[in-house]
């Protein structure tokens, strides 16, 4: 067979295992894995790792976000940087303004998004009013139309969704096959926590974390997860920061609740005292959860060893540190209450786990690409994505492994005007992004056609 591309010698990492070998391409999709493939373009690949693209399942672009506030990246400076880190489809959330109906809102975000993507898209929604509309008609006609997931909030005042509320949104669910995802935290002990906090004069933006504590997050994982054994569906519990919330899952699971669970870099490399840093500096690591302590962090990555997580994200949602429509809003310096949660990550995600977890021998290749790009794929309904074989789209990542350096802000492509991981040092780096077939990053610059395209998706589940 003759084929458009050919990635030469790679070691490729398959679900079955890593070989060296040569990957063919015909139409965008992966035609053949094998050795002396001919084609018209070829790639010599020789020392590099071909991944699975990366699948960022866990990203806010263009969200609402408040008055006056503005994400830092749209379609086109997310996808560039996602690409540049290494990524060839992102999951953003769709989040209807006050009083826009669900389904406008997709049509909104798939407005903004389009033409402006250098990788696919697929979006999730997220729920925050449970109205016979959004129940009865929209969340039913988005999943027949591929939107097959959907986020809940249990805290954030205009957001949060109580108990009851929760219940009726997974069984809409289970009656059309979608996977609910939730943000666990228990807003009335945050409420709590933060007004006592203001009122001693506890507001500078460490306090954030410390009005967050693990108790908040484990028990709202543990009552997210009796709701979905209660609905019966399965539940998706997002951005895990610590050991006591895995437990609640794991205990879950072992009555045979049906949990996935996802972390992301911020709990395995970050802690509570970067929220400390002088002055307003801590407000760049505010997001919640937020980070922990060292000891949490080996909780999670003992985690991740065990196979207790079935996805690793960014939770991406980006602001600018030096601008009022960022982290330093209105009201920010007197209360850590109105800072902007969220820190960017969508560029800086896989070389963190490739560099903790391949190159310090904590986890395989194998797992790196399950965690990574398979994984979400499978969770989430993305039938042509996620892994290297024949029939698959060729969204292929070439990795260097050997390259060290630093991240560092001036190298990134995303919005924000900084970066939680300044100086943190890496080994292994994307060096190519394949997007069906297409080079869209090669050595750290974007390149080629804004090409992606919004991702219908199956229920797998
Ligand atoms: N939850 C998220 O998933 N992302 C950013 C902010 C938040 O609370
Ligand atoms: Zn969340
Ligand atoms: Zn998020």
């Amino acid at each position: 067979m003759h084929h458009d591309l050919v990635i030469k010698d790679a070691r490729v990492v398959t679900s079955g295992g890593v070989s060296n070998c040569d990957i063919g391409v015909l139409q965008g999709r992966i035609a053949s894995l094998g050795t002396g493939l001919g084609g018209a373009e070829i790639i010599d690949a020789k020392g590099l790792i071909a991944m699975p693209g990366g699948i960022d399942s866990h990203v806010h672009i263009s969200q609402p976000s408040g008055p006056g506030i503005e994400m830092a990246d749209d379609f086109a400076s997310a996808t560039t940087a996602a690409a540049c880190g290494g990524n060839t489809t992102i999951m953003p959330f769709c989040l209807p303004e006050d009083g826009q109906t669900l389904r406008d809102a997709v049509t909104a975000y798939r407005a903004k998004a389009d033409g402006q993507c250098l990788i696919d898209v697929s979006f999730h929604l997220i729920v925050k009013s449970v109205d016979p509309t959004t129940l009865g008609q929209d969340l039913p006609s988005l999943i027949a139309q591929g939107m097959t997931s959907f986020k809940v909030f249990m805290t954030y005042q205009g957001m949060r969704l109580t108990d009851g509320e929760i219940l009726q949104v997974m069984d809409v669910a289970r009656e059309h096959g979608a996977l609910t995802m939730v943000h666990a935290e228990n807003e009335d002990a945050i409420e709590f926590l933060r007004d006592k906090a203001e009122r001693d004069g506890r507001i500078q933006p460490v306090h954030h974390a410390r009005t967050r504590p693990i108790p908040v997050e484990r028990e709202a994982t543990h009552r997210a997860t009796t709701l979905a054994e209660i609905a019966g569906v399965p539940v998706m519990i997002v951005h895990v920061s610590n050991g006591a919330a895995l437990n609640e899952i794991e205990r879950a699971k072992a009555r045979g609740v049906r949990v996935f669970a996802e972390t992301c870099p911020q709990y395995i490399t970050l802690t509570a005292d970067d929220l400390d840093r002088a002055g307003f500096e801590g407000a760049k690591w505010v997001c919640s959860p937020p980070p922990r302590d060292t000891s949490e962090q080996a909780a999670i990555w003992a985690g991740i060893e065990r196979g207790a997580f079935d996805v690793f994200s960014s939770d991406h949602c980006p602001f600018r540190f030096a601008d009022t429509a960022g982290k330093d809003a209105p009201g920010a310096r007197a209360s850590f209450r109105n800072i902007p949660n969220g820190i960017p990550g969508v560029e800086t995600r896989l070389p963190i786990l490739f560099s903790e977890g391949v190159a310090k021998g904590r986890v395989s290749l194998e797992t790196f690409a399950a965690l990574t790009a398979t994984n979400h794929a499978r969770i989430y309904g993305l039938q042509q994505k996620g892994a290297i074989a024949v029939g698959k789209d060729a969204d292929i990542v070439l990795w260097d492994p050997l390259v060290s350096k630093k991240i560092t802000q001036d190298a990134l492509h995303h919005g924000s005007d900084y970066t939680p991981w300044e100086g943190f040092e890496v080994t292994g780096w994307p060096v190519r992004s394949i997007l069906r077939g297409k080079t869209v990053m090669l050595d750290g610059a974007p390149v080629g056609q804004r090409d992606g395209t919004h991702v219908a998706r199956q229920s797998l589940l």
